[in-house]
């Protein structure tokens, strides 16, 4: 697998030349600034390019191969506004970046907020921190910080009950950092929205079924893959993170059967999968292997990243906390064995395709990360050592 790294461009608080050392081989970027719906430019696209390639005039060697993401509007989840111009925009950005060589475009399709998590530093007994999802702390955000209508409903009695307890224990500067965890945007997600914007937002998805969502992103598809597949381009979706519905937002790629409906729905290798283990794994069911075996040819890019599931269970739903790449849930070794053989498949076949990019996602802020700047999930230090442990299992599995 191509060892690739995320940089969030000039203003991540780490340089290519840090990400060198790190001995990663590409780069997953986006052009953040560009307002979601509206089109990339090539100039801009060139610009970032440029950044990564030759940060100092001279070559670093590394290349910018994986676009993550060109974000999908709201507008075009929920077929309101406008949609239509947005989707042309969309096009003409995937124009652009075919135009200048960049042929993997990641997205997700999870509606008014992306990844979430309730705790960004909370703290490990080495002395590092990881980020987690508190099932209770989200449901005393859900209930009593958002006071989403009906709510309650959504819940079973012990969760509501613990969550009632957990909040009233919460000081005001407590509240305000689990708001701000949960909905001020995550490096990487779509938005920096108040609880009044969320509030809006919500409204716009009210009566909306996991179905008609579903439909929503078919319809996505079948209007810009026939576009990706005459540029070349394969696009790969992101599962929901976490695999659950949350604040009453359906979720439509949560599990393996979710992936291959969207998948058959329109047939064409520019419809891919974006394989995180780290959304995927959080819920019971996933089988990396089994995943790998049946949809590994539509996986144009790989995270891998490693939970654990805690406490009690509502509705399929759970607490979890990142782990190490290679502790936690998900078996890591057992994966990558299973996508190394799809790499080896795709070589018999002569898919030019066959070297898959993975990054490693996330990791815990370790040494170093704890004094300076931080993107949440996104330390040198953290993703450094995942990368160094993942690229061992690669070797092995060689
Ligand atoms: C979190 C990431 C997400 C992901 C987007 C893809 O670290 O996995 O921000 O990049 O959901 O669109």
């Amino acid at each position: 697998m191509k060892q690739t790294w995320r940089w969030f461009g000039p203003s991540d608080a780490i340089s290519i030349g840090e990400i060198l050392q790190t001995g990663a081989t590409g780069i997953v970027s986006a052009l953040h600034h560009v307002p979601t719906g509206q089109v990339w430019p090539v100039a801009d696209i060139k610009r970032r390019q440029q950044e990564i390639e030759r940060p100092s005039g001279h070559p670093s060697g590394l290349t910018w191969d994986v676009v993550e993401s060109v974000p999908v509007s709201d507008a075009i989840k929920s077929q309101t506004g406008p949609m239509r111009d947005h989707l042309e925009a969309y096009k003409s950005s995937l124009r652009n970046l075919a135009a200048c060589g960049i042929k993997t475009v990641c997205y997700n399709f999870m509606p008014v907020l992306d990844w979430t998590r309730t705790s960004l530093n909370h703290p490990l007994p080495n002395g590092g921190t990881a980020m987690r999802f508190d099932l209770v702390d989200f449901v005393a955000f859900d209930c009593f910080l958002l006071r989403r209508q009906g709510a309650e409903a959504d819940y079973l009695a012990e969760t509501l009950e613990a969550a009632g307890k957990r909040f009233a224990l919460l000081s005001d500067a407590e509240q305000g950092r689990l708001s701000g965890n949960i909905v001020a945007g995550l490096p990487g997600a779509n938005n920096n929205w108040s609880l009044e914007d969320v509030r809006r937002q919500l409204e716009a998805y009210a009566g909306m079924t996991p179905e008609k969502l579903c439909v929503h992103l078919i319809d996505f598809l079948s209007e810009i893959v026939p576009v990706a597949e005459d540029l070349g381009v394969r696009l790969c979706c992101h599962p929901d993170d976490p695999p659950f519905p949350l604040l009453g937002l359906p979720r439509v790629l949560s599990s393996l059967a979710d992936y291959a409906k969207v998948l058959a729905a329109v047939e064409s290798p520019a419809n891919g999968v974006t394989f995180c283990t780290g959304s995927l794994g959080v819920s019971e069911r996933f089988d990396p292997v089994d995943f790998i075996q049946q949809l590994g040819h539509r996986i144009h890019f790989v995270h891998l990243r490693n939970t654990t599931r805690d406490g009690p269970n509502d509705h399929n739903r759970s607490s979890f906390s990142e782990s190490e790449h290679l502790a936690g849930d998900t078996d890591m070794v057992a994966t990558i064995r299973a996508l190394m053989e799809e790499e080896r498949r795709r070589r018999a076949h002569g898919r030019s395709d066959h070297e898959i990019p993975m990054r490693p996602d996330h990791g815990h802020a370790l040494l170093s990360d704890l004094e300076r700047p931080l993107q949440p999930g996104y330390p040198l230090i953290g993703r450094m050592r995942g990368l160094a442990e993942l690229r061992g299992v690669m070797l092995g599995c060689n």
